[in-house]
């Protein structure tokens, strides 16, 4: 990869990794093209983004005739609120409702038959001073992959990859996810990537949520599932029924997000306004901060006073600063 590459073609490459359908991932490979600086060090970026332009290009058209995309349905509308989206999928009866339940304020119907949620249904779920969506969504088969959860989980920041390990069809389940999301392009993986070579294959983020603990022979189904199951993924124990492990879970999600949380003061005011952070990702700057607060904010920045564990009370920074998390900033416009 060529050093030089802007942050207007990272922005656009990301994008291109969340797209949910084949025209989006066309517009976003056309959006690549068109930031990539041009130049004898780029040349072979070029001819590569060229090549899967055309192949995105044949996709978008053969799926515009097959009709409704992956990715559409209900759940493309849902705004993404808070410090970030975990998405919750798995087989029928995993469980899945009853977590989104004991972790946020929805209230999903949660039944002992398959099929229940027909929806993807999300749920605020706090931590410390934070708040993360989560979203639930309709079970995964080997015969049945809602349109609407390919696209959510393309766009999340984090999948919660539920498994019933109470029963033992929970684990042919949890197989018949991982063998249906297989034969897509839409793959779970520890880090979210994009293949380089596979036009739109994406990785997300993912978590095993080993949920129905509580119910005898949990622990020999943990080793069947990792025996039988090729889930190269961190586990989590949990128990949405008597909430055992549930504290941790809400942290691992909020870790995995990897964002850093940032207070923000007027110049007028003494005291920051603590009860609302400005959450961006690591290595997020000053200038992704203000533009969170106000678009304008962003643009007429001239300087920020700085309150944090990396500097000196009060440093004066520019809009490239790199945040730390609870750095306290006074934006001066
Ligand atoms: N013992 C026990 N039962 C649970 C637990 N979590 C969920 N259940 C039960 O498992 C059944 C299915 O729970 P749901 O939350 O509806 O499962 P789901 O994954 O949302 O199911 P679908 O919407 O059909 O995909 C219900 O009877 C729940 O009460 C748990 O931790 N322990
Ligand atoms: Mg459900």
């Amino acid at each position: 990869m060529p050093a030089n590459l802007t942050p207007q073609y990272h922005k656009a490459e990301e994008d291109y990794r969340r797209a949910s359908t084949p025209d989006e991932e066309l517009r976003c490979l056309e959006a690549m093209l068109r930031e990539l600086p041009k130049h004898k060090g780029t040349d072979k970026l070029q001819a590569e983004l060229k090549q899967k332009i055309s192949r995105a290009r044949k996709e978008a058209e053969q799926q515009g005739k097959k009709g409704p995309a992956r990715g559409a349905g209900a759940g493309h509308r849902i705004p993404h609120q808070g410090a970030g989206r975990a998405v919750l999928i798995g087989g029928p009866n995993s469980g899945k409702s009853a977590l989104l339940a004991a972790m946020t304020r929805a209230t999903p119907e949660i039944a002992a038959y398959p099929f229940t949620t027909r929806e993807p249904l999300p749920g605020m779920m706090p931590w410390e001073d934070v708040m993360v969506q989560l979203i639930d969504t309709p079970p995964i088969t080997g015969d049945v992959l809602d349109p609407s959860i390919q696209g959510l989980i393309r766009g999340a920041d984090l999948v919660l990859f539920v498994v019933d390990v109470g029963n033992d069809e929970g684990i042919d389940a949890a197989q018949e996810v991982v063998e249906r999301l297989g034969g897509t392009k839409t793959r779970l993986a520890r880090d979210s990537y994009l293949d380089e070579d596979d036009v739109g294959l994406s990785y997300t983020r993912a978590l095993l949520v080993l949920n129905k603990v509580d119910l005898s022979g949990s622990d020999e189904r943990d080793v069947l599932l990792r025996e039988f199951c090729p889930i190269d993924l961190d586990a989590l124990r949990v128990s949405a029924a008597s909430q055992q492990g549930l504290e941790s879970l809400r942290e691992t999600i909020y870790r995995a997000l990897d964002v850093v949380r940032v207070y923000t003061k007027l110049p007028s005011k003494k005291e920051p306004d603590f009860d609302r952070p400005f959450t961006v990702r690591r290595g997020g700057t000053l200038l992704q901060v203000a533009e969170l607060v106000h678009r304008d904010l962003a643009r007429d920045l001239k300087f920020a006073r700085v309150w944090g564990k990396n500097v000196h009370d009060g440093t004066i920074v520019k809009g490239d600063y790199v945040v730390h998390d609870r750095d306290v900033v006074e934006l001066h416009a």
